[in-house]
């Protein structure tokens, strides 16, 4: 299998982190890839009409993207165990969307703050996406902690990565203030190997 990758990308590293969980990083290749909405640069637009990755090259079938498509597909084939059965499927896969949501809503801000022109930025713009992760990291700390500290599911790896992502690119946005059970959760979760191996450097 081929990944197209880059070591910042907040959705890349949730195929990493599993990948290091289910010992299987020997199964797949890493293809650098990097651009952006203005400039596609090296991203693999002609397997991922989106122009986004990660994207998987597989063996049995058409490329795949999307990260939550991608994971499901690694943790059936590798029988990764990151997605319970449900009922608590439900919990896992609404933390995922939550987190990868925040994602999203993060990787907005840098294009508008680093990749739009200086004279069409919109603060406000981008201030409206801060409050989508603010909002959601308040619902996480309100009614989630509980699930965090249940086993390991994807829930949880997302949500690590949107916070390490966080942590590199808007380190003056001190998301711990008012969340010290969440703040406690990834200082601990940090330090599982996987995390530790695949933490975000420009
Ligand atoms: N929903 C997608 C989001 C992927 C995404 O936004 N990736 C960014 C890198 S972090 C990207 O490829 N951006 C290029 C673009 O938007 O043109 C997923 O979960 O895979």
């Amino acid at each position: 299998m081929r990944l197209y990758h880059a070591a910042t990308s907040p959705f890349v590293r949730k195929v990493m982190v599993l990948l290091h969980e289910a010992r299987a990083l020997d199964r797949v290749t890493l293809v650098p890839a990097s651009g952006t909405p203005l400039d596609p640069g090296t991203l693999p637009v002609d397997r991922n009409p989106l122009g986004k990755i990660p994207a998987l090259e597989r063996p049995d079938g058409p490329t795949l993207y999307d990260s939550r498509v991608i994971t499901r597909y690694l943790d059936d084939r590798l029988g990764a165990g990151l997605y319970p059965p449900a009922p608590r499927l439900w919990d896992t896969l609404v933390l995922e969307a939550t987190a990868d949501g925040m994602a999203d809503a993060a990787v907005l801000m840098r294009y508008e703050e680093h990749v739009r022109p200086a004279a069409s930025r919109s603060p406000d713009w981008s201030e409206a996406q801060w409050h989508k992760i603010d909002r959601a990291l308040s619902a996480v700390e309100g009614r989630w902690i509980s699930h965090l500290h249940g086993p390991l599911d994807m829930g949880q790896i997302a949500l690590g990565c949107l916070l390490g992502y966080l942590d590199f690119r808007q380190p003056a946005r001190d998301w711990r203030a008012a969340r010290p059970a969440l703040a406690a959760w990834w200082q601990a979760a940090a330090d599982r190997p996987a995390f530790r191996a695949t933490a975000p450097a420009a």
